[in-house]
């Protein structure tokens, strides 16, 4: 069966599970993550000499890296559903999986650290507006992209909007003003109907390093 490293609430590894459930295969998850020391040991770096999550094993084969993860599994799994069949859609769907990361992710992240992972104390709020109205700046870009269409890559779900639909969710939850972004919005509602995604990304995440722990520990006492 497929392996899967990493605990459930990492955001590159819930991108990978919400894959694996879109496309139905089964796998066996080991929960490990920094908290644990168990990232560190010589038999995780077998796995990931990174010592980070995610990593997948499948039949022998072992990849680390969510995005190629993503799209290794989506080709060899979902070729013609999740990975279009036509280049040009994977190119599409490929974009923006890169975009969530080297234009979004950067900006936004920061935010999401201070809100949840930063003792109220440590917070520095101008800085958290400032990022979050750069964050939304830079969303205006899917928001004009998303206006006429269902999808990242079209009217079908694919593999590109899993990297972005994970973090969307987060930016939708988290205390912080939002312009009024149209086809963003309608896109995570549609998003928000497949039950993978509500699975995996519409987790929890409290508002404190604490809670987020907690909800960590509730979260991985079920597979
Ligand atoms: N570029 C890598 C980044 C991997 C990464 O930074 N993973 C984080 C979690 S999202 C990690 O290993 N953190 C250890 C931990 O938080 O337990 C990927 O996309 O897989």
């Amino acid at each position: 069966m497929l392996e899967v490293w990493g605990r459930k609430n990492a955001n590159q590894v819930i991108q990978v599970l919400w894959t694996l459930s879109e496309l139905g295969v089964e796998y066996k998850r080991y929960s490990i993550g920094t908290e644990s020391g168990d990232l560190e040991t010589e038999e995780y770096k077998s796995i990931n000499p990174n010592s980070k999550i995610p990593a997948i094993r499948d039949n022998g084969f072992v990849l680390w890296e969510s995005h190629a993860v993503i799209r290794y599994l989506s080709k060899q799994y979902g070729f013609g559903s999740l990975y279009p069949e036509n280049p040009q859609k994977a190119a599409i769907s490929d974009q923006w999986m890169t975009w969530s990361t080297d234009s979004f992710m950067s900006t936004f992240f920061p935010v999401f650290w201070q809100l949840v992972r930063t003792e109220e104390k440590d917070r520095d709020y101008k800085k958290i507006a400032e990022m979050a109205k750069q964050s939304s700046n830079i969303l205006k870009v899917l928001d004009d992209h998303l206006v006429n269409q269902h999808f990242v890559a079209g009217d079908d779900f694919t593999f590109g909007d899993i990297p972005l639909g994970v973090l969307i969710h987060k930016y939708f939850v988290l205390d912080i003003q939002r312009p009024s972004l149209p086809g963003v919005e309608a896109w995570y509602q549609r998003l928000s109907k497949r039950p993978a995604f509500k699975e995996h990304a519409m987790q929890p995440f409290g508002n404190s390093p604490s809670e987020f722990l907690d909800l960590q520990a509730k979260g991985e006492e079920t597979q």
